[in-house]
């Protein structure tokens, strides 16, 4: 999203996780998408390469945010609120896990926190949407996949209300459009000058 909100042309290459592609994992042997590979760069984490598009072109000012509340919301997502959602998610994989335990433990996290913010302001950090809300709606997006109806008659309207919004938008359903697998062609992409 970051990306094409910046105007960024790139050459998608859609990865099956299953069958990574040799080339990907030279370029970034942790196999983790999404890779960028720009500038002689190479972005592996998903919020370098928001920076890196951001700050090419930000017309929006998604980036003028204040550091330490952006910080704080990334972080707690991205540790804590990831641990929760994943064992949301597979609950078969932690046996010993109580499901409402952990449903409670990421409301208690997140859910409320956010509820609490989105109540007096549209988005996460003020009035204007800002590349944070757009960090972590994917997150609460899955979190609200795993169960819809038990997410429906959860008590917080601001967050379902934020996060339609960021699903129902134009730059969402653009980046979404399904895609098949690049399929790489015997290497050739690794060293070119093997191709005859
Ligand atoms: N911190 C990384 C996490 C990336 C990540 O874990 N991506 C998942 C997909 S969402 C992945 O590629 N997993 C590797 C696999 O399943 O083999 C980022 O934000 O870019």
């Amino acid at each position: 999203m970051a990306l094409k909100y910046a105007g960024i042309q790139v050459e998608h290459r859609e990865i099956e996780l299953r069958n990574k592609p040799q080339s990907m994992l030279l370029a970034s042997p942790k196999g983790t998408v999404p890779v960028l590979c720009a500038d002689g760069l190479i972005l592996d984490q998903s919020l370098d390469i928001m920076r890196w598009a951001l700050e090419k072109s930000d017309p929006d000012a998604w980036g003028a945010v204040d550091s330490i509340s952006s910080q704080a919301w990334i972080e707690k997502n991205d540790g804590p609120f990831k641990a929760l959602l994943d064992q949301y998610k597979y609950p078969n994989r932690y046996p010993d896990l109580n499901p409402e335990a952990v449903l409670n433990a990421a409301i208690d996290l997140m859910l409320k926190p956010m509820e609490l913010a989105l109540q007096s302001s549209q988005y996460l950090l003020g009035s204007k949407m800002t590349w944070v809300d757009v960090a972590i709606f994917p997150f609460m997006r899955q979190f609200s996949m795993v169960n819809p109806k038990q997410f429906d008659e959860l008590p917080f309207s601001s967050v379902k209300q934020w996060l339609n919004q960021q699903i129902e938008s134009e730059l969402f359903h653009a980046v979404m459009e399904k895609r098949s697998a690049w399929i790489e062609l015997s290497g050739d992409d690794i060293a070119p000058e093997r191709s005859k």
